[in-house]
């Protein structure tokens, strides 16, 4: 079974390459404080070896072994789901080796390595975060067999990529794919436009999603032991409730919703 995993290539890394994450990871570690979750700024202090350049991941990955059992591995980009969830399951974060060219710096459309490596192993180093992502692998592997993927990509896209917290300093970021992007870092949290929703498991993965704009609806969780404890039971009775119901497009706002 190829796990698609590759050399991460680190010393062919040119400066040029090293000045772009440079770029993005001072702008990002600019903005983020008291927008981002503690957990990942926290998270962010043990990526602060990578402050110059790109990581090299079998450093990195040492650190967060210490801390909570993960390692990163090296990937060409996206990876055929059921690999992916395999090496989430084993506590391996697939992390794309190459990195968006300068013109590119503000949006690209497959995550590269600041957003894999920025975006999300910060988080990777929170005990319950850990655990959900490994539960969520498991998961992933289960919802194959299912047929019910597309259910649970939703769970992942409105959680892992686009997720928000509740604390009382009021709503902060955790998703990845929000932490590595700078217009979405404060169209988040600051545009009155989208939908900030309470978590609900089976509303979420009922929700579309479109991949290439700022998301319409964010879903906001109270805690990493919600989300964890979410995906304890046996999901095979929600996709089975799921599959008759329509979907509901990324925009919808339901009266059962609780709104943020
Ligand atoms: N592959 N490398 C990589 N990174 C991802 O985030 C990823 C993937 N393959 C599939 C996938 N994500 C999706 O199926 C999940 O979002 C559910
Ligand atoms: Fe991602």
């Amino acid at each position: 079974m190829n796990d698609h995993v590759i050399d991460q290539g680190f010393d062919a890394y040119t400066d040029s390459e090293h000045a772009v994450w440079r770029t993005l990871f001072e702008r990002q570690s600019k903005l983020l404080p008291g927008r981002a979750a503690p957990e990942f700024v926290e998270g962010l202090k043990a990526l602060g070896v990578a402050a110059d350049g790109i990581p090299n991941f079998e450093a990195l990955s040492d650190i967060l072994e210490a801390a909570t059992g993960w390692r990163i591995v090296a990937v060409a980009g996206l990876v055929p789901d059921d690999v992916f969830f395999r090496h989430l399951a084993n506590r391996r974060f697939p992390v794309t080796n190459w990195i968006r060219k300068p013109e590119q710096l503000d949006y690209l459309q497959e995550p590269d390595v600041f957003h894999d490596c920025f975006g999300h192993v910060p988080m990777l180093f929170n005990p319950v975060f850990a655990d959900y992502m490994a539960a969520y692998g498991r998961g992933g592997m289960k919802a194959l067999n299912l047929g019910a993927l597309k259910l649970l990509a939703r769970l992942y896209w409105y959680t892992v990529e686009f997720g928000l917290i509740r604390t009382e300093d009021g709503l902060r970021i955790y998703g990845a794919g929000i932490v590595s992007s700078r217009g979405e870092t404060t169209f988040s949290l600051e545009d009155e436009s989208p939908n900030r929703l309470a978590f609900d498991l089976l509303r979420i993965m009922r929700t579309d999603y479109i991949i290439d704009h700022y998301q319409q609806t964010y879903f906001v969780i109270d805690s990493y032991d919600q989300l964890f404890d979410a995906t304890r039971p046996d999901f095979t009775p929600y996709y089975a409730q799921l599959k008759p119901l329509p979907s509901l497009s990324p925009d919808q706002v339901l009266p059962t919703d609780e709104r943020i």
